[in-house]
């Protein structure tokens, strides 16, 4: 059952550094194959390993089928596919075909004169008013060209031309190289963005993601992709889509339509997006994320479309402290959130650090922030608003939040690296880190396998219908069934308490889960409790 599967998604930049030169790299992650196993996860998902300058962190490609020195050989690759195997662990990777960077082979190419190459990217004579990901234009004039290049993300991530029929042969002698190596699956990168308008028009309401967000040609790009490629091999695919809706992804999934397996949408991450803005602060939307999450699970899970169900990436802040900044029942707070989507229909995909419930860290100066966003973010707002404010917002949003190195122990760097990692450690590795939580019952880290093992365990969990309960804003609850197998899933979202017995009778129901020691007549502030109906 596909539902079963449990990714574990590692950013080896961040993972652990075996060479000693600050990153992290390969060599780390077969070092830590074990503790993958002992998690119990099915795949890992890696990050972009391949050649890159490393302005987005490998999401800016210069040679797909190569592997960045910064962290390891085409060996270490291979040796890790073996590694993997003999642990029964799979290999997701990530395919970026939306943009190259500029440094890409295709991109100097078209620099230097060639008309084949110029054609792999989208060269307009005139601009529109669409802004970039990451803030400024989407065009970037270039003299070599007498163009402008599009570029939804960075300027260095240049927009491929999925209209041209060489593009596509290109990108399917990609996908053949690696699933021909032994990997096990795909995430494709914003791939919900690949297919662009005829004509380029400017928006008046909004940033031009109406044009080229879910455009229909995606679809039958996909279809293609699945059809030529995808198709021939055992892989689980899933597509990271942004701002997309339930109709264009129940397209996707179907599986009429032969594309993907999974996709992440991220409309539940933006509860803390005021008026849909992202650096917004100090606000969350309770009823927001209840109804969403209602919502997706409603029209996708309960239709059998299998949904991709995570709290956090390299892209987001860490959820354990990200709804509610203050560290009160920090760790009560991670198990219950931890509970509140994970018993959901789905493929689990979960983060690394999250399974230790690491936190935000606490910066200071813009110094500090290595994230292309985040410094564009900083230096678009400083002439309009204090350092201090742009600071408090990049430390709850940040998307170095998620990248700051993994805490393995005590030690210094927290045993990351021997020396200084390229992105500082949080400062709280000493309470929180994976040694100290191995062996302590009550952990974030051996509550995650838990809940590992109960997905494995029960089908109700991972493929039962779901069923919201009428309940108060500081409560979801929802029910799971499954042929004579009945879920109560409770979680308090809030420091109040509230009397258990107005919302079930204890007598009919088993404990499968509590973030709390034991149950007694009240749920507690951030309490989760997984029930299962008693039988007969
Ligand atoms: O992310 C896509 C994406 O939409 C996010 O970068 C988003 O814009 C941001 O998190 C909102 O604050 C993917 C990758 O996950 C990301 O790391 C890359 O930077 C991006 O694509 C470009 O490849």
């Amino acid at each position: 059952m596909q539902n079963k599967n449990i990714v574990y998604q590692i950013y080896p930049k961040s993972f652990l550094d075996t060479s000693n030169n600050g990153y992290g790299d390969l060599n780390g992650i077969i070092k830590k194959l074990d503790y993958i196993e002992f998690l119990g996860v099915d795949f890992i998902w890696i990050t972009p390993f391949y050649n890159s300058p490393q302005r987005d962190n490998g999401y800016d490609v210069s040679d797909y089928c190569s592997i960045d020195p910064l962290l390891g050989t085409m060996d270490d690759f291979d040796n890790l596919l073996k590694e993997a195997k003999k642990r029964n662990i799979k290999i997701m990777i990530d395919m970026v075909l939306n943009h190259t960077s500029i440094d890409h082979e295709w991109f100097q190419k078209a620099l230097a004169g060639n008309s084949k190459y110029q054609d792999y990217y989208i060269l307009k004579d005139t601009t529109t008013n669409w802004v970039s990901k990451f803030g400024g234009s989407t065009w970037k004039w270039e003299d070599a060209l007498d163009k402008y290049y599009l570029h939804l993300f960075d300027t260095s991530q240049a927009d491929l031309n999925w209209e041209n029929q060489d593009v596509i042969k290109e990108i399917y002698n990609i996908l053949n190289f690696w699933a021909k190596k032994g990997v096990n699956g795909f995430r494709f990168d914003v791939i919900n963005l690949i297919g662009k308008p005829d004509v380029f028009t400017d928006s008046n309401d909004d940033d031009g993601r109406k044009y080229y967000t879910d455009n229909p040609k995606t679809l039958s790009y996909l279809q293609d992709l699945g059809r030529n490629v995808l198709d021939k091999y055992d892989l689980l695919t899933v597509g990271e889509m942004s701002s997309t809706t339930i109709e264009a992804c129940e397209k996707y999934l179907d599986s009429n339509n032969k594309c993907l397996d999974n996709i992440f949408q991220f409309h539940h991450l933006k509860a803390d997006y005021q008026e849909q803005y992202k650096w917004s602060v100090n606000y969350f939307n309770r009823d927001n994320l209840k109804n969403i999450l209602a919502n997706w699970q409603d029209k996708m899970a309960n239709q059998n479309f299998s949904m991709a169900l995570f709290w956090s990436n390299h892209d987001q802040p860490r959820i354990a402290n990200r709804f509610f900044s203050d560290s009160d029942f920090i760790t009560t707070k991670a198990k219950m959130f931890a509970i509140m989507q994970y018993m959901f229909s789905g493929v689990l995909y979960i983060y690394q650090g999250e399974e230790i419930g690491m936190t935000n860290a606490v910066r200071s100066s813009i110094d500090e922030f290595t994230d292309i966003e985040s410094i564009n973010f900083y230096n678009e707002n400083i002439s309009t608003t204090s350092k201090e404010d742009l600071i408090l917002a990049l430390n709850q949003k940040s998307r170095d939040n998620a990248r700051t190195p993994m805490q393995w122990d005590d030690s210094s760097n927290c045993g990351f690296s021997t020396i200084e990692p390229w992105i500082l450690p949080n400062g709280n590795y000493k309470e929180i880190n994976v040694e100290k939580q191995l062996n302590d019952q009550d952990s974030v880290l051996n509550f995650y396998r838990n809940i590992f093992s109960l997905r494995k365990k029960y089908d109700v969990i991972t493929n039962g219908s779901f069923e919201l309960v009428d309940s108060i804003s500081e409560l979801f609850i929802y029910k799971k069934l499954l042929n004579d197998d009945e879920l109560l899933v409770i979680t308090n979202i809030s420091d109040e308490s509230f009397l258990a017995s107005n919302y079930f009778d204890i007598n009919n129901w088993e404990i499968l889960l509590n973030n709390y020691p034991s149950l007694n007549k009240e749920i507690e502030p951030y309490m989760g409790l997984v029930l299962i109906k008693k039988k007969g």
